[in-house]
């Protein structure tokens, strides 16, 4: 195993929600503890004096442990010190939080971008002025019942690849997989990303509009739909250029819908708890590539526009 302290590599992590504080402690456990980079004001009212915080973490097994973490506001000087910036906020908020931040980190930073849903690589990749970029997508759970408290829910893969620009140093790839429980590199990442892309096509949308589990989906009643949406994301990932297996995809589907049943989707708890969804970047970013390729997509439309209609009433309520 290595230690970043050997190779003196730093690593942050942007976005401190469930997964942004699942990956810190599972860095932490392994090596050096990363930057974690909060809100501003989430960072100035969470710092103590000695600029620590105590990050509480419940495994699977139900062991419990608590590590302290160096939390950084987006403004911190130490941003210059970080090798590998690894995103974690929700894919609507990436551009966002990225673009101040982006000038302050050192010209070999190397991003990592970890997020439902796909899209904002295509804006961000314009932006890095010669630094590395990697994308990813994690099926590990994790719950946040306080704000510096997480309980790891599931132990699902991660998947980790090259998109553009220089790639990530051998060192860190490795300490990230070292790390990581569950993690492998992929070359090519995105028909990984396009396949966790197709779950949440087929599984998100319809729990929300239904108000149902994921288990749920696996009732004759919804078949024609699900195949229905997946179709589509079959005929746009071609046109992209990816070569998606059908039967093993679609069979995929139904694999999560059994393995997930009691869970409710990530799309479900936005829409019940009133929040903003990842929509855009899930049938959105299907329908957007569409367009690109002037194909139809009616269902991914439909679904797209329901969900939309609840966001808002939920927003306006
Ligand atoms: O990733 C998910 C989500 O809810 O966003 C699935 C796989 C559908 C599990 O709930």
């Amino acid at each position: 195993m290595l230690n970043s302290t050997d190779g003196e590599s730093k690593i942050a992590i942007l976005g401190a929600g469930a997964i942004g504080q699942l990956l810190f402690h599972q860095l932490a456990k392994a090596s050096e503890a990363p930057y974690l980079i909060g809100r501003s004001a989430h960072a100035a009212t969470a710092i103590n004096i000695s600029n620590m915080t105590p990050l509480h973490f419940t495994d699977v097994l139900g062991e419990q442990v608590e590590r302290q973490a160096q939390l950084i506001c987006p403004e911190s000087q130490q941003l210059i010190e970080i090798d590998l910036l690894i995103v974690c906020v929700k894919a609507y908020q990436v551009l966002d939080a990225l673009k101040p931040l982006i000038p302050k980190l050192k010209p070999h930073c190397h991003l990592l971008l970890l997020h439902n849903g796909m899209g904002p690589h295509l804006k961000i990749a314009k932006l890095l002025n010669g630094r590395g970029l990697s994308l990813g997508t994690t099926s590990q759970g994790a719950l946040r019942p306080k704000p510096w408290h997480i309980i790891q829910t599931g132990t699902g893969l991660t998947q980790l690849g090259h998109y553009g620009g220089p790639m990530m140093s051998m060192q860190l790839k490795q300490q990230l997989l070292d790390s990581i429980p569950n993690s492998q590199w992929c070359e090519p990442i995105l028909p990984m990303l396009w396949q966790k892309l197709a779950i949440n096509i087929a599984i998100n949308p319809l729990t929300a509009i239904y108000n149902c589990r994921n288990g749920e989906l696996a009732k004759p009643q919804y078949h024609n739909d699900i195949c229905a949406l997946l179709n589509e994301v079959f005929t746009v990932a071609e046109a992209e250029g990816l070569t998606l297996d059908r039967s093993a995809l679609t069979q995929r589907v139904f694999d999560v819908i059994h393995l997930t049943a009691n869970n409710h989707s990530s799309m479900h708890q936005d829409i019940y708890y009133q929040r903003k969804t990842e929509i855009d970047a899930i049938n959105g970013y299907l329908i957007t590539r569409a367009q690109h390729h002037h194909i139809a997509t009616p269902c991914n439309t439909k679904v797209y526009q329901q969900i939309i209609t609840l966001q808002n009433y939920g927003q306006s309520a």
